[in-house]
């Protein structure tokens, strides 16, 4: 009985999260479902990302946390387009139905990317679509180089893993080798890049990619 809830619970979601798509899709907006561990740097990555791309790319995030709007409040002062903070009151993942109400409140035209900033959990946000293009997993090298294993459906689901906090790499005893097979493993096909949001290393092949798709939305 259990498992049928559970099962209709995706079904419900599946379905809200395809208007939501095709709502993006419409708007030919490029939207990207950021999913890690707490703490791994999911807010600093997109700080970074809208400061560097300021004049390239309008980027707009939809914040997911427990509680508190402080990932919004350091989005909206890096310069975001449109910040807009959900409170999930004890929910550990965002959902299609917490983000449709959103939708009416950005001017879609206006964005080339929009992010969601997943609640800091790497279990059940890989099992609930909100209708985005891409899933990514932003790994940090401080988790241990085992977690991918331990974590499979959030390296299946995700096509990018981008693996963070490689200044940290001198003082533990995670290899980046190791992460990207122990990645590698579960899903075959991930596009990795290696980054430090503290010094900006790597950073330029993950706006690369980021820019790519952006195009390539626009274009379809
Ligand atoms: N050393 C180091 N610390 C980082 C890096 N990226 C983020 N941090 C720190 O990690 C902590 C958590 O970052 P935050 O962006 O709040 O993570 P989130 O919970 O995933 O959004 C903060 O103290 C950041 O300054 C990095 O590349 N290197
Ligand atoms: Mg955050
Ligand atoms: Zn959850």
């Amino acid at each position: 009985m259990k498992v049928t809830v559970v099962k209709d619970i995706l079904d419900a979601n599946r379905r809200v999260s395809s208007v939501n798509k095709a709502r993006f899709d419409e708007a030919k907006l490029f939207v990207v479902n950021l999913m890690s561990s707490p703490g791994a740097g999911k807010t600093a990555l997109l700080e970074k990302t809208i400061a560097d791309l300021k004049g390239e790319l309008s980027i707009g995030v939809i914040e997911g946390d427990i509680q508190t709007s402080l990932d919004a409040d350091r989005i909206e002062a890096a310069g975001a387009t449109f910040t807009h903070q959900i409170n999930t009151h004890g929910a550990c993942h965002i959902d299609g139905n917490m983000i449709a109400p959103v939708l009416d409140l950005m001017d879609m035209s206006v964005l080339d990317l929009l992010v969601v900033e997943n609640v800091g959990n790497l279990v059940c946000p890989a099992e609930f679509d909100v209708g985005e293009d891409e899933k990514m997993v932003l790994f940090s090298v401080t988790e241990g180089d085992d977690k991918p294993k331990k974590y499979p459906l959030m390296f299946q689901e995700s096509n990018l893993m981008v693996v963070n906090k490689i200044d940290l790499l001198p003082y533990l005893d995670s290899e980046l080798e190791t992460i990207h097979k122990n990645a590698r493993d579960v899903h075959p096909g991930l596009t990795i890049f290696d980054v430090s949001c503290r010094n900006g290393d790597g950073l330029d092949a993950f706006y690369g990619w980021l820019k790519e798709k952006v195009a390539a939305k626009k274009a379809g």
